[in-house]
């Protein structure tokens, strides 16, 4: 059919009556049947999937391991709540997610549900371990929807509109974007910028924590210049304060490593995962060092459903089938063919900045012809024209011109070829 399709049409329909409007979807087509690669929507329609429900989906959306998993969990027992009557999914995911993160020291692990939850608590981890309150965060970052994680949120619309006070003590300095840093500027003078500006504005006795996600999400899949990451690390080691990795989105096996820490060698104090942990069932959390994961006293952490026993069990699948079918691997030949197929479009789309990212997590940033002037209206007539023709594809950005590709890691790498064809059209039309 069109897309949308008359029974998607209805539904939508429907949910304008039921569901509040400021929840909104980037694609009007109702889903059916969910696989790694393919969406099958209510009217029969199957669309490539290159954005896996924001980087969740990595493993595929029905992941025979997963589902097996689940199944078996879920005819046990839904719930009891761990902080009530434990189980042991809950350990297995704490023993197997402190041996996936860098860094050998010995580590501990709290779950909970989504990802502002977890960078939530580990602000608070922060705070009781330094007894300090002041958290630093960057430009272009998101770390979610929450009160406190909306304050370390950097772009106003749609996130923080309307929506404050927001908590305080967070403090954002400038990220390393090679893009549109001064030409030259080292990831350690990046790095000397936003330290200069945390010792003179907030003092670094003060900082409890530096959060950062290691290659940001939403603000436009910005991967910093090499040396920027160790510079931050080094200055948290020795001013006392917790270093943080928001790898909520580029975790978990998208980026061809278990973390994206590991592509500038950092050992994060913490770890804060969720998304691709556990094959799209809602799961995150903390991981790191001890002395800091054990600052808290007993009780202080947890919630109702908080490392949920199915949830765990579809983590425990996930990272059997991220293990078993070699999906880092799989992400490195992702970023081939994408380099491949989209690799010469800076030189040769007037309207194309840049291609950037690692692994299955790469981004193209629009501009004006002539300019690095960001370009939204191209990237959001491009995402609109896939979806035409039956490719879902992103938008991000601080600026929302960049369209980003996320594709589930077992997808068939024809299908891949196949969707980023409808791209490369799509932008030459646009660029035309
Ligand atoms: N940290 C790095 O990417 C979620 C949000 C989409 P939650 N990113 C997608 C939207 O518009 O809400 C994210 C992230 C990073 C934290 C989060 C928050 O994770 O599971 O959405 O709470």
């Amino acid at each position: 059919t069109s897309i949308p399709g008359p029974k998607s049409r209805e539904l939508a329909e429907r949910r304008s009556n039921a569901v509040a409007s400021g929840v909104a979807s980037s694609v009007p087509v109702y889903a059916d049947k969910v696989d790694g690669g393919v969406i099958l929507d209510a009217d029969g329609n199957q669309l490539i999937d290159l954005g896996s429900g924001i980087a969740v989906t990595s493993v595929g959306a029905s992941a025979p391991k997963v589902v097996e998993k689940v199944k078996e969990a879920v005819e046990k027992f839904t719930h009891t709540c761990f902080m009530v009557t434990p189980y042991e999914g809950y350990v297995e995911v704490g023993e197997k997610i402190a041996e996936l993160t860098p860094g050998s020291f010995d580590k501990r692990a709290a779950l909970f549900n989504s990802g502002s939850e977890a960078v939530e608590n580990a602000v608070k981890l922060a705070r009781t371990y330094t007894k300090r309150t002041a958290v630093v965060v960057f430009d272009h970052a998101y770390h979610g929807r929450t009160n406190l994680t909306l304050a370390m949120t950097s772009k106003v619309m749609p996130y923080k509109q309307g929506f404050g006070p927001f908590a305080s003590d967070v403090y954002r300095v400038p990220m390393s974007y090679p893009f549109r840093d001064a030409d030259g500027m080292t990831g350690q003078e990046a790095a000397e910028r936003a330290l200069l500006l945390v010792e003179k504005q907030v003092g670094a006795e003060n900082v409890a924590a530096v959060v950062i996600e290691p290659i940001q999400g939403e603000g436009g899949f910005i991967v910093p210049a090499e040396g920027f990451l160790p510079t931050l690390t080094k200055w948290c080691q020795d001013n006392g304060a917790v270093f943080v990795a928001d790898e909520v989105q580029a975790g978990v096996a998208r980026t061809g490593k278990w973390f994206s820490s590991e592509w500038e060698g950092i050992e994060p104090d913490l770890v804060t995962f969720a998304k691709g942990i556990a094959g799209g069932m809602p799961l995150s959390g903390v991981v790191g060092r001890a002395e800091i994961m054990n600052s808290v006293h007993g009780g202080g952490l947890g919630g109702t459903y908080g490392g949920n026993p199915v949830a765990c069990a579809a983590a425990l699948g996930a990272i059997e089938t991220i293990e078993e079918w070699g999906l880092n691997e799989r992400a490195l030949e992702i970023e081939k063919i994408i380099k491949e197929e989209l690799g010469s479009l800076a030189e040769s789309s007037p309207i194309v900045g840049e291609l950037r990212g690692r692994g299955a997590m790469m981004a193209l940033e629009f501009v004006e012809p002539g300019s690095k002037k960001p370009n939204a209206d191209a990237a959001k007539e491009i995402a609109a024209k896939c979806l035409e023709q039956g490719v879902v594809i992103l938008t991000c950005g601080t600026f929302g011109n960049n369209v980003r590709l996320l594709p589930p890691l077992v997808i068939d790498f024809d299908l891949l070829r196949d969707g980023l064809r409808v791209f490369v059209k799509a932008i030459e039309e646009a660029g035309a």
